[in-house]
């Protein structure tokens, strides 16, 4: 469902007013605070030994009260899909709220703690690749809002465990004017007591968005080369390097990682396809697979390769290039369009960007942005109405044939940013088209920062393990669809077993889906654990449609941490809910043929 992940409408009304005020807010930029920003010189930190980070079954979990048939599975230092699994009203608290704050787990998130290992994604050809030695300095800035405390730190101490130290000048947190209270003292105290002074954070006296919030990381950074990372993320094995070097090679080139996707509902790290970035014109960006001709040479598959837009969160940049090349439009606010914008501006104005293979670096992909914007504007459109009048030369009428209702909408004083495009003597869209986006075409306005798509997907059906009949073992009935099996969005039940019903066969694969009669998915809602489960078309990536069995015969849903029920095994009607995993014989089911 693209329309789920389409940005916020936040209803735009902007008038010079507020307009006004927001330029001044930014021009005062000593309202933010700055502590922890003395850098004493390069101390060496000690990387936390690989393979002794502290795991969920070192931690609070194991043994714990409230799992007296032994829920808990020993993982071995693996990740568990049932390290969601909810033992108690607090648990239940932990993932509600985080689904709510945050959209995504938090309660996994929270157990993961600070340090984990994450599968090398990389082509094996790049493990043996040669990076030069002497390499810029980074300085990574990381602008949050609202973070959750877990994510925000297992992205830092993934940088300080996976970064080699001499190429870390600092990191640098911008705290967005967050409200929540584990992100005020909790977190000084934690950089003071845990974290190396590399470390630094700044904090905004008010809330600036992601793009002035990057600004002023950037205005504080002091290393050759600026690397931008979203408060989610986890880098992988030897990241920088292969980002460092083109840089080195020349000061006009941006790099990007690829982009591996963190589940939102498991926290599972997986590979991305190597794909590049494009946009469609209604100014979202989308992926699209990479032109045959820009791969290959030498280095096959592992080289870098040219990319028309970046996806925005995560990207290397030579700071002082960053600064000529005109930082970013501060007149843009909180969310949307500065990727496109920063990617027209590079490749018109003289740069490159690229996208890395041998960089990977993993980011939380959400299905909904949980945070709103002050005084809740359209900040997408505003700030894609700006980029389009600044570089989309008579092109931007593609986009007001697709948003007739922002033609005559108020975006700002953008002079200054037509003197930077003057200035630095930049092509035109068109060219950029020609030369740099060929592939574009016209089409709808609906693609958002969704997870790229491994593209023969579609093709591929996952294997299937079993095929059966879902059986309740308190009753021996089985679990069947209220209505029809094809009705989506409709409940199941246990009903007496009919031997003759197709319509009762479910195939369980190795995606850990449930398919009801080779049709729908069985499916949790992702934020409310008190609904039924129902039948959903398969969307294919986990999370709400991710069922283990395991121990006790239960049958455990991922994403909501809880185990599936039959809640009133007495009457006909065969109800079933989600509630915490137990081992009653309600709780107890078999896939038979
Ligand atoms: O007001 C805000 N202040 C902030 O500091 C709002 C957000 N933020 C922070 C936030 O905490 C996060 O660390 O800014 C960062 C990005 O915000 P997200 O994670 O809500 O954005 P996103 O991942 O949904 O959006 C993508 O597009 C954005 C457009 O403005 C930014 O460029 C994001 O950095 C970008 N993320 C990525 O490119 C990661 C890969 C996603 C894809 C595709
Ligand atoms: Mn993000």
């Amino acid at each position: 469902g693209s329309a789920a992940l389409r940005c916020f409408c936040y209803g735009c009304l902007f008038t010079s007013v507020t307009w006004t005020l927001l330029l001044f807010i930014y021009f005062n930029f000593s309202e933010e605070s700055v502590r922890h920003v003395s850098v004493k010189g390069l101390e060496p930190y000690r990387p936390f030994p690989k393979k002794s980070y502290p795991r969920l079954s070192d931690g609070a979990n194991k043994g714990r009260a409230g799992d007296p048939i032994g829920n808990f599975v020993e993982t071995n230092g693996n990740f568990s899909p049932e390290m969601g699994m909810i033992f108690n009203e607090q648990d239940q608290d932990v993932r509600d709220v985080g689904y709510q704050k945050h959209a995504f787990n938090m309660l996994i998130s929270n157990r993961l703690g600070y340090h984990r290992d994450v599968p090398d994604t990389r082509d094996p050809k790049c493990a043996k690749k040669i990076y030069p030695t002497e390499l810029p300095l980074a300085s990574i800035v990381i602008c949050f809002y609202n973070e959750a405390f877990s994510a925000l730190l297992r992205t830092v101490h993934s940088v300080l465990d996976r970064t080699a130290p001499n190429l870390l000048r600092e990191i640098i947190l911008v705290d967005d004017d967050s409200d929540l209270d584990d992100l005020k003292k909790p977190l000084d105290d934690y950089i003071k007591e845990n974290l190396p002074n590399k470390v630094k954070l700044v904090r905004n006296k008010q809330r600036q968005g992601l793009i002035r919030g990057r600004m002023v990381g950037a205005s504080h950074a002091t290393g050759d080369v600026l690397v931008f990372l979203d408060s989610h993320c986890e880098v992988n094995e030897m990241w920088l390097q292969p980002l460092l070097s083109p840089i080195k090679e020349n000061r006009k080139t941006v790099v990007c990682p690829v982009i591996d996707i963190i589940s939102a509902d498991t926290l599972i790290y997986s590979s991305s396809p190597v794909v590049r970035g494009g946009f469609n014109w209604g100014l979202h960006f989308k992926w699209d697979p990479v032109p045959l001709s820009e791969l290959g040479g030498p280095d096959g598959f592992t080289a870098p390769f040219r990319s028309p837009t970046m996806a925005g969160g995560l990207f290397a940049m030579d700071r002082e290039y960053f600064n000529t090349l005109g930082q970013y439009d501060s007149g843009m606010d909180i969310w949307g369009g500065e990727n496109l914008e920063i990617s027209f501006r590079i490749w018109m104005c003289g740069g490159s960007l690229l996208i890395v293979p041998c960089s990977r670096v993993g980011h939380i992909f959400r299905k909904r942005r949980p945070y709103g914007s002050p005084g809740g504007h359209d900040t997408m459109a505003h700030n894609s109405l700006r980029l389009a009048h600044v570089w989309m030369d008579d092109y931007k009428e593609q986009y007001f044939a697709l948003r007739p209702e922002l033609r005559n909408r108020d975006f700002g004083d953008i002079s200054e940013r037509l003197a930077l495009r003057n200035r630095l003597n930049c092509k035109t869209f068109k060219w950029y088209l020609d030369n740099i986006y060929p592939e574009m075409q016209i089409s709808g306005p609906n693609a958002k920062a969704q997870p790229p798509v491994f593209v023969n997907r579609g093709q591929k059906r996952p294997k299937i393990l079993q095929r059966g009949r879902l059986i309740n073992m308190q009753t021996n009935r089985c679990l069947v669809a209220q209505g029809h099996p094809s009705q989506k969005g409709g409940l199941v039940v246990a009903k007496d077993c009919d031997f003759n019903d197709s319509d009762q066969i479910w195939t369980y694969n190795e995606e850990h889906e449930l398919i009801l009669s080779n049709l729908l998915c069985l499916d949790m809602s992702e934020t409310r654990s008190s609904d039924p489960p129902r039948l959903m078309k398969c969307h294919g990536s986990g999370g709400s449609q991710q069922w283990v069995f395991g121990k006790n015969n239960r049958l455990y849903q991922v994403s909501v941490g809880q185990c599936l029920k039959l809640t009133d095994s007495l009457s006909h009607k065969g109800y079933v809910a989600m509630a915490i995993c137990d081992g009653s014989p309600a709780q107890q089911w078999h896939l038979d043929n």
